[in-house]
Formats: structure tokens, C-alpha cells, sequence
């Protein structure tokens, strides 16, 4: 009688075991090299980044980036920076201003800019002149408060610490003194991002090495601006007492103005961030206490990294990407057409009565394949 057969054959070729072996081998191989076995969960590290050679990062004010690489040319390095906090009064619209708290005198504050494995050694200035004690809170650093209670400064104090940026992607920083002074410190303007870059750069949505030709920062600030009886924005004489204030009228969840960096206008008319044709643009954006969605009218996000994070793979053709209260993300762009963007807080009641817009101005030559006028605007025949 027959036997019945239960198990399939292996076809021929593969009945060699040493063929077998050698092919599971290869499988394993490519499966590692993709990272796909390797849990972030197993993450080790060694050092304290004492014997690493130090590098100084010179920061500059958003929308631009300070110099880097995207490709890490050699090894992990410390990267040194330095952050004085400033209290100063700015205009936020026309006719309102506000005590800003201000990392470098910029809000949102500098973009740092490292690579995975990095170490940033970080010293934090609070001048004599400044009224409220400081500090910083780090989402791209691991330990207690994100570096928040060892780097608390009184005026008058300064502290250098240093973490290791373990975890590629876009995270926020944020000033994080304690109780309600933490978010009236964050809306009053102390917060900023570091992005952390993959040591290889970044890759497409196929795992392909992708590289950009320009990227900007920018920040949506939500202030609540303390008002008279009346309803009217109060212009108010010192910091301590704008603190005190802010701390009542952000508990009405409503902002007075929400604005791209810093100020209405910060991003539009001659202040517009540029692009040209053909030119791929890092977008990064980061919301450090309330929810947004931005959107490029007229363009894409090619690639969206939601939350920012590079180790996962970018999602593809975004048309608005949500950023949660308290995150950064990054999406990637190549313009295709010449004009004038607005990129938008997509809830367009922020954007246009409340001030988050911003503009990328792009030169270059119009793609008839994209789009065309076929005829010009004329009566209703
Ligand atoms: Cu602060």
C-alpha cells in the first residue's frame, strides 16, 4: 500500500544539507543587517564620552540649522554647547507682547544637531540679570527628568552636563523648573529641538540612503497673553510679575496667539523660508506643549517620519502630519514647482486668525506636466 505523505518534499537542490545551512545563514545575515533582529531593547553602551574627542557646535537661531554632517565621518564624538537663558520682552503681533523666556534669545531656541551614539555636554548659562531659576528637560536624553533637577540654575549660576543621544529621530527640549512653572515657562517661550541622526543618514521608504538639500526648524508657540478685565493684552513691566499672570490665564487652555517661531511673521513676506526646484527639504517642526497638524498647501510631505524617528520607516505622500504636544516630527519634501507656499497649522482658524502660518518661497521653472492653466479667468459664458 502507498504511504500517505504528510510532509512536502524540499525540492532536489535543497535535500544538500550544507546548501541548506549555507541559505538560513544568508537569511539571518540580511535580516541583522536590516536591523530587523536587533530589539532596542538590547541596546548597550559603554563610556562615559570622557576619552571622545569634543567638538564645539556653534547654535544658531531658528529656522537655519548649525553646521553638520548627515553622514557621520568617523566615530561618536562629544559635542559641546552652550545655552544662556534669556529673559527679554518680544512682540508676538502686532500691539502684544510678552516676557519671553528664551534659550540663546530665540524662541523656539536653537536646534542642536548630533548623531546617534553622540554624546552633547551641554552648559547652561542663567545670567544675574535674569529674575526666575532655570533648567533644561531633554526628550532625546535617558535619566532622571531628562537632565531637568541636575541642571536646575538659580541667576547668578551656571552647570555643564552631558548624555548620550542613544535614540535617533527629532526630540524636544523644554525648560522644566517645576509644578505650573513648567508649562508657564514652556509658553512663555523656553523650548527648543535636537535632532539625533542615524550615523548612516537617513533612508526612503525602501531603506535607501536619502539625503536633503536644506533643512529648516520651526516651532508652533501657543502663548496665553494675561488680560484686563476688559479683554484687553496687558503690557506688563517685569518678568516676575508676567510669570505670575501667565500661570492664571494658561489655565484657560486657550491661547491668545499661535504663532510659527516666535512671532507673527517670523516666517512669512521677507522673513519666508526659500527653496528651488528640485531641491529636497527637511521640514522639521516641533509643538512643545499643545497638539498641531501641519500642511504644506500646494505640496507633500514625500517623507514623514511620524514623531520624528528615524529608525522607523518614513511614511510616504502625507498630505498633514500630526505632531503631539510635546514631540518634534520631521518630513521630507522635493518642491516640484516654483511659487509661493504657505505651510499652515491646518486647523486654518489657528493659522489665519491666530497667526501659525509660515511661507517657502521657490524659484525655479514651471512643470506643465503638474499643473496648467488652461484658460485664463474670464465671464461666465
Ligand atoms: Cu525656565
Amino acid at each position: 500500500m502507498k504511504k500517505l505523505q504528510i510532509t512536502p518534499q524540499l525540492p532536489k537542490f535543497l535535500r544538500h544539507s550544507k546548501i541548506f545551512i549555507i541559505l538560513i545563514m544568508m537569511i539571518c545575515f540580511n535580516a541583522c543587517k536590516n536591523g530587523r533582529t536587533n530589539s532596542v531593547l538590547d541596546a548597550k553602551f559603554e563610556g562615559t564620552g570622557d576619552d571622545l574627542p569634543k567638538v564645539t557646535q556653534e547654535l544658531v537661531a531658528p529656522p537655519n540649522l548649525p553646521k553638520f554632517d548627515q553622514v557621520a565621518k568617523d566615530g561618536p564624538k562629544v559635542i559641546q554647547v552652550t545655552l544662556t537663558v534669556m529673559e527679554k520682552k518680544i512682540q508676538v503681533a502686532p500691539g502684544d507682547s510678552i516676557w519671553a523666556f528664551t534659550y540663546n534669545g530665540s524662541v523656539p531656541g536653537p536646534i542642536i544637531v548630533a548623531h546617534q551614539n553622540d554624546f552633547v555636554e551641554l552648559t547652561l548659562k542663567n545670567p544675574s540679570t535674569n529674575t526666575q531659576t532655570h533648567n533644561i528637560d531633554f526628550h532625546a536624553a535617558t535619566g532622571e527628568m531628562g537632565g531637568g533637577d541636575i541642571s536646575l540654575v538659580n541667576p547668578g549660576q551656571q552647570v555643564v552636563f552631558r548624555f548620550r543621544c542613544t535614540k535617533p529621530g527629532v526630540f524636544i527640549y523644554h525648560c522644566a523648573p517645576g509644578g505650573t512653572m513648567t508649562p508657564a515657562h514652556i509658553v512663555s517661550g523656553m523650548n527648543g529641538a535636537i535632532m539625533v541622526l542615524p550615523r548612516e543618514g537617513l533612508k526612503d521608504e525602501n531603506g535607501n540612503p536619502v539625503q536633503f538639500d536644506k533643512a529648516y526648524y520651526f516651532a508652533e508657540q501657543d502663548y496665553y497673553l494675561p488680560k484686563d478685565k476688559d479683554g484687553k493684552i496687558l503690557n506688563i513691566a517685569t518678568p516676575q510679575e508676567s510669570i505670575k499672570l501667565i500661570q492664571e490665564s494658561m489655565k484657560s487652555l486657550q491661547p491668545t496667539n499661535i504663532v510659527f517661531n516666535g512671532s507673527e511673521g517670523a516666517m512669512t513676506g521677507k522673513n519666508a523660508l526659500t527653496a528651488k526646484v528640485g531641491e529636497k527639504v527637511l521640514l522639521i517642526t516641533s509643538q512643545a506643549n499643545r497638539d498641531t497638524r501641519i500642511h504644506l498647501i500646494g505640496g507633500h510631505a514625500d517623507l514623514f517620519w511620524p514623531g520624528g524617528k528615524f529608525d522607523n520607516k518614513p511614511y510616504v505622500d502625507f498630505e498633514t502630519w500630526s505632531i503631539p504636544g510635546g514631540s518634534a516630527a520631521a518630513a521630507l519634501y522635493k518642491f516640484r514647482e516654483p511659487g509661493t507656499y504657505a505651510i499652515v497649522n491646518h486647523n486654518l482658524i489657528e493659522a489665519f486668525s491666530y497667526g501659525a502660518i509660515g511661507q517657502i518661497k521657490v524659484t525655479g521653472n514651471w512643470d506643465s506636466t503638474l499643473m496648467k492653466v488652461i484658460k485664463k479667468q474670464s465671464p461666465v459664458q
